[in-house]
């Protein structure tokens, strides 16, 4: 994939806002993300048709503004929705596996806390590697210790050209030093969900990221 598609990798479900999701992405996507990844986990979040409908609407305004729309962890969710990829943790069913049932043309991602997990992501055929959490972060609830910035310079001597996107505790101020320490893009998730301005917080993500040139 192209590494540029990570500079600003916005994620988002209907708990990580107070107002209507769908006014929020489309801020965001005003603003300039890269990339939108639909997450609906945890507390209150919404089941059957409900999600099913906020995902059709979602990549309906991602399409809009010719933005990919990812979604986290319901590969079948994906496929019934037509996606234009998936994003799977290490619990999940196997790359190799579900690559099998999606379309090839679609973007897979993989999370990876540590050197063994991103190197077998690669093997696997990611597209790209989710490397996190680089800090301390409210948002997941069962996320791991924070690796650092150390922790991504690390993984990215291991796994060579890769795209890589940095998650966890990201805010604005960090976006030279992670892209420094071998990141191709960040992903946020209430950097911009919660900004007061989501359009304007995503133009500066993107004009940050814009500043450096990829790494891959
Ligand atoms: N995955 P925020 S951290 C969804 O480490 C997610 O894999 C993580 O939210 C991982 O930008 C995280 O608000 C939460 O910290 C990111």
């Amino acid at each position: 994939m192209n590494p540029e598609l990570l500079q600003v990798y916005f994620i988002m479900g209907s708990n990580n806002t107070q107002r209507d999701p769908l006014i929020v992405l489309e801020d965001a996507l005003i603003g300039g993300i890269t990339l939108f990844q639909f997450r609906e986990k945890g507390k209150e979040a919404l089941t059957g048709k409900n999600k099913r409908n906020l995902a059709i609407e979602m990549k309906r305004l991602c399409h809009k503004y010719n933005v990919p729309f990812i979604i986290n962890d319901e590969v079948d969710l994906a496929l019934e929705v037509e996606a234009d990829g998936v994003h799977v943790g290490q619990d999940d069913e196997p790359l190799v596996d579900l690559k099998k049932r999606c379309p090839q043309d679609w973007i897979f991602g993989v999370s990876a806390t540590n050197e063994a997990e991103a190197y077998q992501a690669m093997q696997d055929g990611a597209d790209y590697i989710g490397v996190g959490p680089i800090y301390g972060t409210q948002t997941k609830e069962d996320a791991k210790q924070p690796i650092g910035e150390e922790g991504l310079a690390s993984i990215r001597s291991i796994v060579g050209g890769i795209p890589v996107v940095a998650i966890g505790g990201i805010k604005l101020s960090h976006v030279f030093r992670l892209r420094r320490a071998g990141a191709d893009g960040v992903s946020v998730i209430s950097a911009i969900s919660l900004a007061e301005k989501p359009t304007e917080t995503a133009e500066l993500f993107r004009k940050y990221a814009e500043f450096m040139p990829s790494y891959s």
